[in-house]
């Protein structure tokens, strides 16, 4: 690849070391190896690390980027480390340039809510790393999480949850492949939500959080456990053994003071195999049609509570499945907690604080930590406006060393300025065992000043680092619409070989196959196929206040030729991509000539590709 001989270009000394060296050894000499090149090829202290993120036209991105769209309800795909917007997937939200939500295949997985708030976009996992088949990403608006078909990059169903509010953090099972999904409820509220449970309204001290966990085939809820606390994000383990969030709220406050007023908070960790035994043993209550497992303080062994420093935010699995690391918002520090220390901490030898191997001292507003493969994490914090680069191992060391150690802050490798007010943090691959430590991505909450002035409403700004060196390197400002929380950079070998250029045609239970029309009563149905650039029928003649069903499959296989379904003066609109079907169905309730039309430039004749529907008096 060219990308490959650029970087090769810019990294011809340290490579040729590297060649050097080898030839040294195999030769026996030893002639060529100098202290100096030995550290550069094995010490992450020395990496020089200066890879170009330039695309060029015609060239194609090394990582698909998945982002997530904030309360435009959306998906996106970002192509890194060119940062070109790829396309959206629409999610929860409606599409007109897709048709998401006007079909009748959509309008059936959306139930008419076509408002979300996205934020936590993740794959399905096998041993630790992609799989490519599924992306899921969660509504906090109204409660649901979504599964997009990574081979259509289309949403393929979506899940409600009952009984929780402010779904947030989500997280799909890691190990030893993605069967179960994580789901938090950020807003505790009375269980159940509804007038059976009036009496709780107003005692917030009756307000629960529920952890979900949802059947990533069926997309169906497996149970929620109940606890006194809220939760914000979501983590799973590599071992396929916890899941763990973090919660700001364990105070169970209404107000931002009361949510503020105590020392510590927790990381709760959720141990699945004692999950497990409680549904076996049936030890839940059905609420709201899905089974509740009690998981209150001294009712359950189920839940570990780690207390960490008060107001948490994120948390993060380390790529060698080691740590949980807990980002401390209102503290500047991060808490590192051993996972084999939880295991210990679950059999009751030893005490939850006690699985804390290491608190360093951040910024002031860690969020969320991200990392490179290479023992290093990376944190972003908001207040600070930076992204901080420090060594787990040498965090770890200096917390045993004692407080004068830790004042040193030695762990600290580099801090980069980033523009400004830094959310989410993501580096390439990093939320899998193949973490690769090429690029970072600092999805920035406010652009000030780097973009031409649009207006009162400003973008964000995503800024793309490279991370393949020693210190962080600020390469590309990217401004980005409302408002993408978090992403994933995902190796371009695991997706696109999934990715296909056109629909599995009776995948569709209706696809049509000939066109033609078809009355019972009030009911006409017309089948209707497209091949550029003519559609199957010319005319419908249909009567006023006939219900009409339009199906249209496309016919034509050759990739990117998609055609258009507009149907003029009746608000319909979508897309039909190669051999795929939709159907929209409604009533022709004026008389009238309404011209049936492509949407989509699909020909030299595309103009002309249109058909009439007559309604008849
Ligand atoms: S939350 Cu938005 S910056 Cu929803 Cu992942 Cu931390
Ligand atoms: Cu078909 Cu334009
Ligand atoms: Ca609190």
């Amino acid at each position: 690849m060219s990308e490959e001989s650029r970087s090769d270009k810019k990294g011809f000394k340290r490579r040729d070391f590297l060649k050097i060296a080898t030839v040294g050894v195999a030769t026996g000499t030893g002639l060529f190896i100098s202290k100096e090149t030995i550290l550069a090829t094995s010490k992450d202290r020395k990496r020089k690390g200066h890879q170009s993120n330039e695309v060029k036209p015609g060239e194609l991105d090394a990582y698909y980027g998945f982002w997530s769209g904030g309360h435009s309800g959306e998906v996106r795909i970002i192509g890194v480390p060119s940062m070109r917007e790829i396309k959206r997937i629409p999610v929860f939200n409606m599409d007109v340039a897709t048709g998401w939500g006007i079909t009748n295949e959509s309008k059936k997985l959306l139930k008419g809510r076509y408002t979300g708030d996205t934020h936590h976009v993740h794959g399905s996992y096998k041993n630790g790393t992609y799989d490519g088949r599924y992306l899921f990403v969660n509504d906090k608006l109204n409660n649901r999480v979504a599964r997009i078909r990574i081979d259509y990059m289309e949403v393929d169903a979506i899940v409600e949850i009952p009984n929780v509010q402010g779904t947030h953090g989500i997280f799909p099972q890691r190990y030893p492949k993605t069967e179960w999904l994580v789901a938090n409820s950020e807003f505790q509220v009375p269980v159940p939500n509804d007038e059976t449970n009036a009496g709780a309204f107003g005692k917030p001290k009756e307000y629960y959080g529920l952890h979900t966990i949802i059947d990533t085939e069926r997309m169906s809820i497996v149970c929620q456990v109940m606890v006194d606390e809220n939760m914000d994000l979501a983590a799973t383990d590599y071992k396929g053994k916890y899941s763990m969030t973090t919660s700001y709220n364990t105070e169970k406050g209404v107000t931002i003071s009361e949510m503020l007023s105590a020392d510590y908070d927790y990381m709760l960790i959720f141990n699945w195999s004692r999950i497990r035994e409680a549904l076996r043993k049936g030890k839940y209550k059905w609420i709201s049609g899905v089974k509740v497992i009690d998981g209150r303080k001294g009712r359950s062994d189920i839940v570990l509570r780690i207390p960490v420093p008060k107001n948490p935010h994120g948390v993060n699995i380390s790529p060698d499945g080691k740590y949980a690391i807990c980002s401390g918002k209102v503290s500047p520090t991060c808490t590192v907690v051993d996972l084999d220390l939880v295991d210990k901490a679950f059999e009751g030898r030893i005490k939850p604080e006690e699985c804390i191997v290491a608190q360093p001292e951040i910024g002031l507003g860690p969020l969320h930590t991200t990392f490179d493969g290479r023992g290093n994490a990376y944190t972003s914090v908001f207040i600070d406006s930076t992204n901080v680069k420090w060594n787990i191992q040498k965090a770890i060391e200096a917390e045993k060393k004692g407080p004068e150690e830790k004042k040193k802050k030695e762990y600290i490798i580099d801090v980069l300025d980033v523009h400004y007010q830094v959310g989410h943090i993501m580096a390439s691959m990093a939320e899998t065992k193949e973490a690769d430590g090429k690029w970072l991505v600092s999805l920035n909450k406010f652009s000030k000043d780097r973009f031409l002035n649009a207006g009162p409403y400003k973008v964000e700004n995503d800024q793309l680092v490279d991370i393949s060196g020693r210190k962080l390197r600020l390469v590309h400002d990217s401004p980005a619409y409302a408002e993408p929380h978090d992403c994933i950079i995902v190796r371009r070998d695991i997706i696109e070989p999934r990715v296909k250029d056109r629909y599995n045609m009776f995948e569709h239970p209706l696809a049509v196959v000939k066109s033609g029309i078809e009355r019972q009563g009030k009911k006409v149905t017309i089948r209707m196929t497209s091949n550029a650039p003519v559609y199957g029928i010319q005319e419908a003649r249909v009567k006023k206040g006939d219900r009409i069903t339009l199906i249209v499959t496309n016919h034509d296989e050759i990739s990117d030729l998609s055609h258009g379904v507009a149907i003029s003066n009746y608000n319909i609109n979508f897309v039909i991509a190669p051999f795929q079907t939709r159907s929209v169905t409604f009533t022709a309730d004026n008389p009238g000539v309404f011209w049936v039309y492509c949407t989509n430039f699909c020909h030299a004749l595309h103009l002309e590709m249109r058909m009439r529907i007559i309604v008849e008096p």
